[in-house]
């Protein structure tokens, strides 16, 4: 198999459940849940299941949905009856509009998905791993009681949520193009999690409009929550040099202050350069450096999916940051295995196709070093005040 090996004294537990993969929002839908059978088959190609324990998930109770979501919200989830999406008017919780449609099996694809996350925590908590992977979850924007931007339950704050149970302090680091506005308002007001999310902000005219540099935190003297809400807005295509020492240097600092006893990290791939709704142009080699930077600091880890609309580049990126989490990212062969199932969509930009392809056509890189260099000295400004 590729010579992969199981590292020694060292465990990354891989959560999956294929009957959340055959979930469809509809045809012309954005978000597909078939790119997680893209990435598994992807991982298996290569062999490095066998490095790693590979876990059945099972799905999240009610009662384990109640620690976040409202009663009324998870009862409509359940029983809301799947319809074509209205466009116009998404109805109650903001669902069966365009974003969040109804479809057939929608809660046990919440309850699949956030049931991952919950065995992921668990698995840091006992200690029995020391990353935690669940690629179908990150759904990052989802509410209390209200469903956002394809999120309909948030299996972030929930396992989040059973990390505090364990852990005094956890970092939340998002690197979706988008911002990780629910999980952001769920920890609002502690000091015990603090949230970190790079993001395309352009006001309203990006989705979800939040995330702006200065809103750190509740502005109410003496509430815990103050400055432990980070955020780094960027600009259409910035490259992986730039993101990289952003990353690097902003994670360091938030670590070096807050000192978390647990990550976890929202990979969402559509930061990714070709993506269909992203504008950045980060490379495989870049979105997953960051994962080689939060394995670094030895601190039990969970990674989680996200966005990511491109299922072929999906694909490639998680499977690449699997390949960093189990350690064997050097040995493995670029060239995409002859036997990969679907290995024909890989050959959408060339025939021999690899791993780190590079992708998409660049976007015009509008971030500035002046910019970029204001944003770590206001973030390192907003630290200080950060007492732990
Ligand atoms: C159906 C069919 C739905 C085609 C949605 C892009 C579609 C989008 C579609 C789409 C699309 C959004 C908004 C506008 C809010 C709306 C998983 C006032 C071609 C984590 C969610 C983005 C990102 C939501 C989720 C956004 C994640 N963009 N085609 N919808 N309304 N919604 O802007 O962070 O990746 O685009
Ligand atoms: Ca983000
Ligand atoms: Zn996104």
């Amino acid at each position: 198999n590729n010579g992969i090996v199981r590292p020694k004294g060292y465990n990354v537990s891989w959560h999956v459940n294929p009957e959340l993969e055959k979930h469809h929002f509809g045809h012309s839908h954005p978000m597909k849940p078939w790119r997680l059978t893209l990435a598994k088959s992807l991982i298996m190609s290569y062999g490095m299941h066998a490095a790693m324990d590979t876990y059945f998930s099972r799905r999240a109770t009610n009662e384990e949905m109640r620690d976040f979501h409202t009663e009324d919200y998870l009862d409509y989830l359940r029983t809301a009856i799947p319809a074509p999406p209205d466009d116009e008017v998404p109805g109650r919780f903001n669902l069966g509009g365009s974003d969040c449609p109804i479809f057939e099996g929608l809660f046990d694809y919440c309850s699949m998905y956030s049931g991952a996350s919950l065995d992921a925590a668990r698995k840091l908590c006992n200690h029995e791993s020391d990353i935690a992977v669940n690629w179908s979850g990150g759904l990052h924007h989802a509410k209390k009681s209200e469903a956002s931007g394809f999120c309909y339950a948030n299996d972030i704050v929930l396992a989040i949520l059973q990390m505090l149970r364990t852990f005094p302090r956890v970092l939340y680091i998002d690197i979706d193009v988008h911002h990780g506005d629910g999980v952001e308002e769920a920890f609002w007001s502690t000091d015990r999690v603090m949230t970190l999310s790079f993001h395309k902000y352009d006001g309203m005219n990006f989705f979800p409009g939040t995330g702006e540099l200065e809103r750190t935190g509740p502005e109410t003297e003496g509430n815990a929550g103050a400055h432990h809400a980070l955020n780094v807005p960027l600009m259409d295509g910035i490259n992986d040099q730039q993101y990289q020492s952003l990353f690097e240097t902003i994670v360091g600092k938030c670590v070096a202050k807050f000192r978390p006893e647990a990550i976890v990290l929202q990979c969402g791939a559509d930061s990714l350069a070709g993506d269909r709704l992203g504008r950045f142009n980060l490379q495989v080699q870049g979105h997953g450096q960051c994962v080689a930077f939060c394995k670094s600091l030895n601190i039990p880890l969970m990674l989680v999916g996200g966005g990511g609309y491109t299922p072929r580049n999906v694909a490639r990126a998680w499977a690449h940051e699997t390949s960093i989490a189990i350690g064997c990212e050097k040995t493995l062969n670029p060239i995409i295995p002859e036997h990969t199932p679907y290995r024909s969509h890989f050959r959408h930009d060339t025939i021999f196709p690899t791993l780190e392809q590079i992708l998409g056509e660049p976007r015009a890189n509008k971030n500035t070093k002046k910019r970029l260099d204001e944003i770590v000295c206001m973030i390192t400004e907003q630290l200080r005040f950060c007492e732990t």
